[in-house]
């Protein structure tokens, strides 16, 4: 089984503010992480991040043909970018939507997730562990 993780705005910003919502470890400590957890799952993974709503767009049609899941934390597009949804609707590949914090506990803006509709499962407010959990649904799907 092969999966993509995707990540969008800012996520390459971690552990640089914030510590509180994000934690302290970087995007490369979760590069990392998710490493290791592919590994015990016994699943390829490979790995994307952009800060360009069109470049997640164009990566979610490059795995077309190449990826069995993907795991999407698409950050601030989650609650704007029809885009993103439509992209993960084209493709079809069985996806995962994650986030880093509980979004259910913050702003009302971060309430609508377009994304979710094309997604098998959401999960969120589990840090990094959320990452692993998401591919262990792929893995049961
Ligand atoms: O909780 C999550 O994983 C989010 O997807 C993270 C996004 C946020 O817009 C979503 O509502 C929830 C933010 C990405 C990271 O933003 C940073 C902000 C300050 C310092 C480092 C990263």
């Amino acid at each position: 089984m092969k999966i993509l993780v995707i990540n969008g705005p800012n996520i390459n910003m971690l552990g640089v503010r914030e510590p509180e919502i994000y934690g302290t470890s970087t995007y490369s400590d979760l590069i990392v992480f998710i490493e290791k957890a592919a590994f015990r799952l016994g699943v390829e993974v490979a790995f994307f991040q952009s800060n360009h709503e069109g470049a997640i767009v164009d990566a979610i049609q490059e795995a077309y043909g190449t990826y069995d899941g993907i795991v999407i934390n698409p950050a601030a597009y989650t609650h704007t970018s029809v885009a993103i949804l439509d992209a993960l609707k084209s493709v079809g590949i069985p996806a995962v939507e994650v986030h880093i914090s509980d979004v259910r506990e913050r702003e009302d803006f971060r309430q609508i997730s377009y994304v979710r509709a094309a997604c098998v499962a959401t999960v969120m407010g589990k840090g990094f562990d959320g990452y692993a959990e998401a591919m262990e649904v792929l893995c049961e799907t």
